[in-house]
């Protein structure tokens, strides 16, 4: 999707990936699932290219393209689209469904299930459909929603978030990290690491959070909250997380953005430093590579001896080998040291 557009960018094929990428979301849209994947491994081949590739004869001989999708390369190449991907979007249904996707919280079942009951617009739904608070939310700010964050301006946001913090606490810390602290020009919403010296959990951190969110609403610079810390109902721990709406409240024009919040003690700091920096296909490979070597790695830690059975599923928990030192699991795991920034995948 569009969270990859700045890695895509450095590569001499991004037109040609990106278009493919849209063509690939539409069929994963129909549920094309040969498509999809057939797709996804072009883009693949293309992103391993160091040179542009331009004809269809250049295309065919990569692995994993065919002839018809070498002949789509050769034609977005020399016309800078591609005539199946503007017919696909001219498409009424997918207009909708493409709509309703860019509603906050609404995955491909609600959107679906939506234009089959006929609606088409966001009038439709404002009017005709059962909304949760947060879809109404997402359709009263729709467009605010799904506006680029420039770089500096999460700088702002987050400069401000950690005045008001440190007034509260001066021993908490506060790190931007998300595509933000991959280096990206601009993000989708910020994610801010909350953490403290010598804390074991993220339950000793909850009342500061609770005071920060109060404080952060009285400054008019919280405008929403979409998942609250004590509404994490489905975990048995206390939340350790805050999804919400901010605005800049120096800013002339407010525009309403998506925060995150996630408490992390000290103890685990390096495990949700990976997590929480990604990105996500780049914390996917970092597990699955721990689960090879019999070690498993979430959030929270990288632990060993996890005793698997059939499937990968595992049996035992494992003991915790690491979870303080960003760089120490890197090491562990065998991996080669990556600054945030080389983790686009
Ligand atoms: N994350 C993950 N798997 C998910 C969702 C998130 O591993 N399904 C991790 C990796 C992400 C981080 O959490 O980098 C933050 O999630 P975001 O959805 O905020 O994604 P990004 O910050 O990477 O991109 P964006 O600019 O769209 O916010
Ligand atoms: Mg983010
Ligand atoms: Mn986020």
């Amino acid at each position: 999707g569009t969270k990859d557009k700045i890695a895509d960018d450095s590569s001499p094929n991004a037109r040609t990936i990106e278009i493919l990428q849209s063509m690939c979301d539409y069929y994963t849209r129909i549920n094309d699932h040969w498509r999809t994947t057939a797709y996804r491994k072009a883009i693949a081949t293309l992103r391993r290219q160091n040179t542009k590739v331009t004809t269809e004869e250049e295309a065919y001989r990569l692995p994993n393209i065919g002839r018809r999708l070498a002949m789509k390369i050769e034609e977005i190449v020399t016309t800078n689209r591609l005539r199946r991907l503007d017919q696909a979007n001219a498409q009424p249904l997918d207009k909708s469904l493409r709509l309703f996707l860019g509603i906050y919280g609404v995955g491909l079942n609600k959107a679906t299930k939506w234009v089959s009951q006929g609606f088409r617009t966001l009038d439709d739904l404002r009017q005709k459909a059962d909304l949760t608070t947060n879809q109404r939310v997402g359709i009263e700010h729709y467009r605010d929603l799904n506006t680029r964050i420039p770089r500096q301006e999460v700088s702002d946001l987050g400069e401000f978030v950690k005045r008001e913090a440190s007034l509260l606490d001066s021993k908490v810390e506060i790190l931007i990290g998300g595509s933000y602290r991959r280096g990206a020009d601009s993000s989708g919403d910020i994610d801010l690491i909350i953490t403290k010296r010598e804390t074991c959990s993220s339950a000793e951190l909850v009342p500061f959070l609770e005071k920060l969110i109060e404080t952060l609403y009285e400054k008019q610079f919280l405008v929403a909250t979409l998942a609250a810390l004590h509404t994490q109902s489905r975990s048995k721990e206390p939340g350790s997380k805050f999804h919400g709406c901010c605005v800049l409240p120096s800013a002339e024009i407010k525009v309403w953005r998506r925060i995150d919040f996630l408490l992390v003690p000290e103890a685990e700091y390096g495990a949700a430093l990976i997590y929480f920096t990604g990105n996500d296909i780049f914390n996917r490979s970092m597990r699955l590579l721990a689960s090879k070597k019999g070690m498993r790695l979430n959030q929270r830690g990288l632990y060993r001896d996890v005793i698997r059975g059939r499937g990968r599923n595992k049996v035992t928990e494992g003991e915790l080998i690491e979870g303080r030192d960003e760089k120490k699991i890197f090491e562990i795991l065998g991996v080669t040291w990556r600054e945030p920034r080389e983790r686009w995948c």
